[in-house]
């Protein structure tokens, strides 16, 4: 089976995607309700009658039983739609760009030969992929292509894509959940440069943790740039979460730590989100405040921070990926948060991210509404980086 239809099918389960399926759910949930209507006007007979047996009994309950678990498991196939839905809209550009290069090369060249390959490369490259990997990717195509002895180069576009998976994949494992589900208060630690999404990001994190359930506290420790504390205030008025600001506009980051750790001292958050700043022009101040920050917080938890996230900028290309080493230099990371996917042509940044960095992305930025910070899913993503390739190409 070609890798393409192996991929839709690990996301979309062994049947096509269909548009028909939202009426379907209606219908079911329709069918579902005459069949509880029914059953409670055959519980009430049967009772009156007073002829119930066991059995009969334990049969409705069963059918009760298999109509709730359908019903959960059209939901759950429902929520993932709409997430594949958003990689594929957040990764619109990425891939548009990605596929008109690969069907003009294909356009142009009559065969898979030096050149094509040469051409490859460049697109592979332009898209934001590691030299290094770029190169792996391309031996692991040419090596496919010899052993299957292919010559149609519309068939290329499945070996890539499926190349592009094994190659991230088959790094390390990708780990993707955030670790905040510790007993007491989790800390989560945003760092990242000007202007890279921190702080929407927090809001959007922390929007996601109160679905969840969890008790949620924010620290303004960005005290460096007027209007952030402002920013954060906004967000926290439209979240339910409650918030600790500076005394003073450039107050000291730390001591707003402090002040949001003797806050939490009564079991009352499940999770301390810390909003930094993030002057990479002057690293040696940086690596003082952010140690400075961590000291503050394992004085309170020894093992915290649970998470230190980094927020990177996707249009920032292989810039993006030099300031990340900067910061990698100056604090542990735990894992990236990638923002702005959806403004950016070239999706391969996170191969580059895995390769340079060897830190995994744990979310990934596909818009700026509340729920288009998603969890990373590498499904997905090559999905939506790959799937107008993909036409004609089904096997
Ligand atoms: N399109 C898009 N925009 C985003 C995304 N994430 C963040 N943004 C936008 O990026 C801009 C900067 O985001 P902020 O959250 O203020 O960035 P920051 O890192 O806190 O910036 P500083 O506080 O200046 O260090 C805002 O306009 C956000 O709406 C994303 O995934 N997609
Ligand atoms: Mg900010």
């Amino acid at each position: 089976m070609g890798f393409f239809k192996k991929l839709k099918e690990r996301l979309f389960g062994a049947k096509e995607k269909d548009d028909t399926k939202d009426e379907q759910f209606d219908q079911n949930e329709i069918q579902e309700e005459k069949n509880d209507e029914l059953i409670e006007v055959e519980k009430e007979e049967i009772t009156k009658e007073k002829e119930i047996t066991k059995e009969e009994i334990k049969l409705i309950k069963k059918q009760e039983k298999l109509a709730k678990k359908e019903k959960k498991e059209l939901n759950k196939q429902l929520i993932k739609e709409k997430k594949i839905n958003k990689y594929v809209a957040g990764l619109s550009k990425s891939g548009t760009n990605l596929t008109k290069k690969i069907r003009e090369l294909q356009s142009n060249h009559n065969q898979i030969d030096e050149e094509f390959f040469e051409k490859l490369e460049e697109i592979l490259i332009m898209s934001d992929i590691s030299v290094s990997q770029v190169y792996l990717i391309l031996e692991e195509i040419k090596k496919e292509v010899k052993a299957e002895n292919i010559t149609d180069k519309n068939l290329i576009n499945e070996i890539i894509a499926d190349k592009m998976f094994v190659i991230y994949a088959n790094q390390s494992t990708v780990n993707t959940k955030l670790n905040l589900d510790h007993s007491g208060l989790n800390v989560l630690l945003m760092v990242g440069v000007n202007g890279s999404g921190k702080t929407t990001s927090i809001a959007k994190i922390a929007n996601k943790l109160v679905l969840e359930g969890k008790r949620v506290i924010l620290a303004a420790a960005d005290t460096f740039r007027a209007g952030a504390v402002e920013q954060l205030k906004i967000w926290v008025e439209r979240l339910n979460v409650d918030i600790v600001l500076p005394d003073k506009e450039g107050a000291d980051p730390a001591s707003v730590v402090y002040k949001a750790f003797e806050k939490t001292k009564n079991n009352e958050y499940d999770v301390l989100i810390i909003d930094t700043a993030g002057r990479l022009q002057n690293k040696i101040n940086l690596m003082n405040e952010l140690a400075k920050i961590n000291k503050i917080i394992q004085k309170f938890i020894p093992e915290a921070p649970h998470e230190s996230l980094l927020v990177l900028d996707a249009t920032t290309g292989q810039n993006g990926i030099l300031q990340a080493e900067a910061f990698k230099e100056v604090t542990p990371i735990s894992g990236i948060v990638l923002t702005k996917m959806d403004g950016t042509s070239n999706g391969g940044i996170i191969l580059s991210i895995k390769d340079k960095l060897n830190i995994d992305v744990k979310l990934i930025g596909l818009g700026e509404k509340m729920d288009d910070l998603q969890e990373f899913d590498l499904d997905a993503y090559i999905y939506g980086l790959t799937k107008g390739l993909m036409e004609n190409n089904e096997k």
